[in-house]
């Protein structure tokens, strides 16, 4: 049994273990009574066969027996099932966006993170909300998943967390090619550490000391956002265009049905990340890209882009 770290694990493990248990009384128990029947009624043992007819005594043992046990399997499934969908009326609310291929956590005080932080011993309201197509949203330690489905609001799950530690968030519904790159973190800390971090103003806008090297720090953003499953480092296309010797071309795109050229500098990157669809970049689709306004500043579209030129030398 995997390690299990939250309220609903004891729920799904005794539906899980109980079902499991059922279905292998029966696989020994059908596999031996075969093996003893082949033994006992073969031809040489018992050459005449016999006729069962009419049994009630056997009609009833195999129907009434086998209705509570999946009776029982109903049982444990739906008092597994109830707690999760009955969150609690208090608890810390976050929005998990999903998008091809990344996800991203948004909290009330607006602060945006790529990891899940949450406290341990506290309820938390999941807004799942998907951006472009379904997506779901998984934690094997928790015992939960559920569907994000693009355009249905309302659509939320919670989990209370009882042990720290760090635990792996999956998308488990395939949602295109880089779909198995779709992992991100929840990261269960202590109450005191958790509202440290989320109270932490320097976290949001973190001070880039003088030394630092800006491109590394670019290429941390692009990495930690999930760019490099579209765009590639090394020329090639692959969903979207590469990055690799772009910055401060000309380029061609095509803006409101029409080709123009464009030089591809600060303003183009912004405008590309912000508003993706208002320049295609020739061969591509739109409608691939979604906006990342909201989630990347302007701070770090500048970091982006000493990343981006840092591709040209
Ligand atoms: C789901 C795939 C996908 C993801 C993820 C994605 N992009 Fe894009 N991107 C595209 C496609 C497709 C285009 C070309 C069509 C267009 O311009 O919208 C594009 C265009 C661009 C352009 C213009 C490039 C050019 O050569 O014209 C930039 C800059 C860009 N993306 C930056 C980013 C950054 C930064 C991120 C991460 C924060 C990102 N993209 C994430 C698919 C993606
Ligand atoms: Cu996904």
């Amino acid at each position: 049994m995997i390690l299990g770290a939250s309220t609903f694990v004891e729920g799904v493990d005794n539906a899980f273990i109980f079902i499991l248990g059922i279905s292998f009384f029966f696989l020994i128990g059908i596999t031996l009574t075969m093996i003893i029947f082949i033994y006992r009624y073969n031809q040489k043992k018992n050459p005449k066969a016999t006729q069962v007819k009419d049994s009630v005594t056997l009609e009833l043992t195999w129907t009434i027996i086998p209705l509570f046990l999946v009776l029982g399997m109903f049982y444990y499934g739906y008092v597994g099932w109830i707690p999760m969908k009955t969150p609690p009326d208090e608890g810390i609310e976050v929005t998990a966006n999903a998008r091809m291929w990344s996800f991203n956590f948004r909290y009330e005080n607006g602060r945006v993170s790529d990891k899940l932080y949450v406290p341990v011993d506290t309820a938390i309201l999941v807004n799942l909300n998907a951006l472009d197509v379904l997506h779901s949203f998984y934690i094997p330690a928790f015992r939960i998943k559920e569907d994000m489905v693009p355009g249905l609001t309302g659509n939320r799950t919670w989990f209370e967390a009882t042990k720290t530690g760090t635990y792996t968030i999956f998308c488990s519904e395939y949602c295109g090619l880089q779909h198995s790159y779709m992992i991100s973190e929840v990261v269960v800390m202590e109450p005191d550490e958790f509202w440290a971090w989320y109270e932490d103003p320097d976290a949001m806008t973190p001070e880039i000391p003088d030394d630092a090297n800006l491109a590394l720090l670019g290429r941390q953003i692009v990495e930690r956002n999930g760019c490099i499953a579209c765009h590639s480092l090394d020329g090639s296309s692959i969903v979207g265009p590469t990055f690799a010797g772009k910055y401060g071309e000309t380029i061609t795109v095509i803006t409101g049905g029409q080709e123009r050229e464009i030089v591809y500098d600060e303003e183009y990157v912004v405008r590309s990340i912000y508003d993706p669809d208002y320049d295609i970049s020739v061969g591509f689709r739109p409608g691939q890209m979604i906006s990342y306004e909201g989630e990347i500043s302007e701070a770090e579209i500048d970091l982006i882009i000493e990343f981006l030129k840092s591709l040209n030398e």
